[in-house]
């Protein structure tokens, strides 16, 4: 299924009018504020969040998954799925491909495929979470960190074969996440299983090309209950920094333990011009994987406050971030939440694009606790979803996505396409 330029027209006309009275009122109101509209609505055009290959299909938990029918059943359908996400929100121009679930069998027929769509290669994602069809050894007991200078090579190994696949795509970046750890106390020496990390990194970064750049992901339980090797933004700072400097730490939103203050984290990372990439969901207890804005939209509108105020002055050098899309979806189509999530981001990066932040450093400079309070809630509880659709409408998406995939009933059509019974690779 491709949707056109003109079908989106279409889609849009009975609701331009409605769309400029709300944009133009609040354009009137912001300007008279000193906010550079215009600006503003570049930037948040501008903004691409890429989407995983794994998550055009229905996610799960470990008690079950429920199938939502014409669901990709390969790459090239995957590609598809984002084509269609982007081509409706213009806000997807990038795919994420997560190996071996996704190994492009003709690399060039797949870059042909991803460009018809306007859509790039981000970050590749190696897997050494759990153990594939003739695979010598098993990541039963870790991968990167295992005992076994055998199983070690294998993993090792593992990411310099999908740095392979990343080049002939153009991806410029891996991303390592480790399920590595301990179920129970004492079955792990803390300091040796590092050390054995660091040294596996080494190695893979060794390999990466001039251009490339490694992320490292933290995580601070699960698969692994007492303990993760790489479970912080400290751990993962410092393996980066034994790496070398195209290390870099990644940031999942969920990866974190109930109230941490991810802000102050992103904001010690960009100081330090270490902050890779970012993952984007959201969570009310743990790695819960849910729509991105969901559960706490205050909460990622201070993430970006720190983001927009760190690349602004960005005394680091801190490279531009990496940003995907790392959610899970148990009972919406994937399409819609993924949708969803889109705009979620674009709408906490136009609200923190509005602060002062002059006049907010001068409330800090001045301990005027009040009025930095009020300058970053006033920005939070104005209402920019004119502005998000403005910039979607100049880039050509649609003004109302998701009613768009409802009017022409986009998941019928892809189950006529494709069958009730796909079942998306991956987990
Ligand atoms: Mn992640």
């Amino acid at each position: 299924m491709q949707i056109t330029n003109a079908e989106i027209n279409l889609f849009n006309q009975d609701k331009t009018k409605n769309h400029k009275d709300q944009f133009d009122f609040l354009h009137q109101q912001l300007t008279n504020k000193g906010v550079a509209v215009e600006k503003i609505v570049q930037q948040v055009q501008d903004f691409q969040v890429a989407i995983p290959s794994w998550a055009l299909g229905a996610g799960g938990t470990r008690f079950g998954r429920f199938s939502i029918g014409g669901e990709p059943a390969n790459l090239e359908e995957k590609i598809d799925d984002v084509g269609l996400i982007h081509a409706l929100t213009q806000s997807a121009g990038a795919i994420s491909l997560h190996i071996p679930w996704d190994i492009p069998g003709d690399a060039e027929a797949i870059m042909t495929r991803a460009q018809a769509h306007g859509i790039l290669f981000d970050a590749v994602n190696s897997n050494t979470f759990q153990d594939q069809a003739k695979q010598e050894h098993s990541y039963k007991y870790g991968s990167l960190c295992h005992v076994d200078p055998a199983v070690r090579a294998q993993a090792v190994q593992h990411n310099k074969d999908v740095i392979d696949i990343g080049v002939k795509l153009g991806s410029k970046s891996l991303t390592v996440w480790l399920a590595d750890g301990s179920v129970f106390p004492g079955q792990l020496n803390f300091q040796k299983a590092l050390a054995r990390t660091q040294g596996s990194l080494q190695e893979i970064y060794a390999y990466m090309p001039d251009d490339w750049r490694l992320f490292i992901e933290y995580k601070p339980y699960e698969p692994n209950f007492y303990s993760t090797v790489i479970q912080d933004w400290g751990t993962s700072h410092l393996l980066a920094n034994a790496c070398g400097e195209r290390a870099y730490c990644l940031v999942d939103l969920g990866h974190h333990l109930p109230n941490t203050n991810i802000e102050q984290i992103v904001a010690t990372l960009l100081w330090r011009g270490k902050l890779g990439g970012f993952h984007f969901n959201d969570s009310k207890y743990g790695d819960d994987d849910v729509t991105v804005g969901s559960i706490k939209p205050y909460q990622l509108f201070l993430i970006f406050n720190e983001l927009v105020a760190g690349m602004a002055n960005n005394h680091a050098g801190n490279p531009p971030l990496a940003w995907m899309i790392d959610a899970s979806h148990n009972v919406k189509d994937p399409i819609e939440d993924l949708i969803q999530s889109l705009e979620a981001i674009r709408l906490a990066y136009a609200q923190a694009l509005i602060i002062d932040q002059a006049q907010l450093e001068a409330a800090r400079d001045k301990n005027d606790v009040t009025l930095a309070q009020e300058i970053l809630q006033e920005a939070y509880r104005t209402d920019l979803r004119p502005l998000v659709r403005e910039a979607r409408l100049r880039a050509g998406g649609a003004l109302d996505p998701i009613g768009y995939c409802r009017a022409v009933d986009i998941r019928r059509v892809l189950i006529e396409e494709r069958g009730l019974e796909t079942v998306a690779t991956g987990l």
